[in-house]
């Protein structure tokens, strides 16, 4: 620590003193401390409280846990990407839960939505996780969603940047996607904010509904939402189902505006995305049944 700095913080322990008694140490923390560290009464528990409800996905270190990515800017083709998770005591987590028959689920997107990977990395002993990226020109965001064994599960994102030309659609709406293989996927239910959405997916080959999906990550497909804007990731979890054509999910979206949603499905022994672009309505919209 410099000079000034130690200077400031004493300066300020000194005002929070005349102020407080004689609880220097506490009262100083909340200055010292990151906003979501709460070992203290009153204020902090609401700020925990704050964090506690945020989407995932925003922060690349929550609760002690930080997503430490081994090289951040990429040539564009077929990387390699590696990198740990560390755990509160500094070193890389070698413990995980089994979430959706993993344990760890990685999405790489490009920041506008594009690209979509969900892929499965695997473990060294020494914490190290291990996988390819198909990259082209852009800056993306990479997710690792986790459980450490008997903790809570975390979404920690970074960014990654592939330098070069890039091109970019501005993303339109769409609840019909065309997926390579002759699928026609479609997506009905609405988004509403702050409240439990039910969506459907339901899938046709040729025209013809789809009613041998494959079991993929313990259910008949999965769903991953990010808010367009800032790349929050959303929880969406699915229900018991028939092996299609129709796979219901419930999504709960924490504000109105524009999703992206990818709904990652396995038939004929191949797993497929099909993209979806939709807006959720604020809450009160929805609950006035307007559909338009
Ligand atoms: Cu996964």
């Amino acid at each position: 620590m410099n000079t000034p700095t130690r200077l400031a913080i004493f300066a300020l322990g000194l005002t929070v003193a005349f102020g407080a008694a004689w609880g220097v140490g506490t009262a100083m923390s909340p200055v010292l401390d990151e906003p979501v560290a709460s070992h203290d009464m009153g204020a902090s528990e609401t700020s925990h409280g704050e964090a506690a409800h945020l989407p995932g996905g925003l922060v690349v270190s929550q609760d002690g846990y930080a997503l430490a990515l081994e090289e951040t800017t990429f040539r564009p083709g077929t990387r390699p990407l590696a990198f740990t998770i560390t755990g509160p005591d500094g070193h890389p987590v070698t413990d995980y839960d089994v979430e959706h028959e993993k344990q760890l689920h990685l999405i790489a997107v490009r920041r506008d939505g594009s690209g979509f990977q969900h892929v499965h990395p695997v473990l060294d002993a020494d914490g190290t996780w291990r996988i390819e990226l198909d990259l082209v020109p852009g800056a993306w965001r990479v997710f690792a969603d986790f459980t450490p064994a008997g903790g809570e599960g975390l979404t920690l994102g970074a960014d990654v940047t592939v330098p070069g030309r890039m091109t970019t659609t501005r993303p339109a709406p769409t609840t019909i996607a065309e997926v390579e293989g002759g699928y026609t996927v479609t997506l009905t239910g609405d988004l509403a904010a702050g409240s439990s959405s039910d969506l459907t997916v339901s899938v046709e080959r040729d025209g013809v509904p789809v009613t041998d999906l494959e079991p993929y990550l313990g259910a008949f497909g999965h769903l991953v939402a990010l808010r367009a804007g800032d790349l929050a990731y959303l929880h969406v979890h699915p229900e018991d189902s028939d092996p299609g054509p129709d796979v219901p999910f419930v999504a709960e979206v924490p504000s109105a505006g524009d999703f992206h949603l990818y709904f990652d499905f396995q038939h004929d022994g191949v797993v497929r995305t099909a993209e979806f672009f939709v807006t959720a309505s604020s809450s009160a919209e929805g609950e006035h049944g307007d559909d338009h």
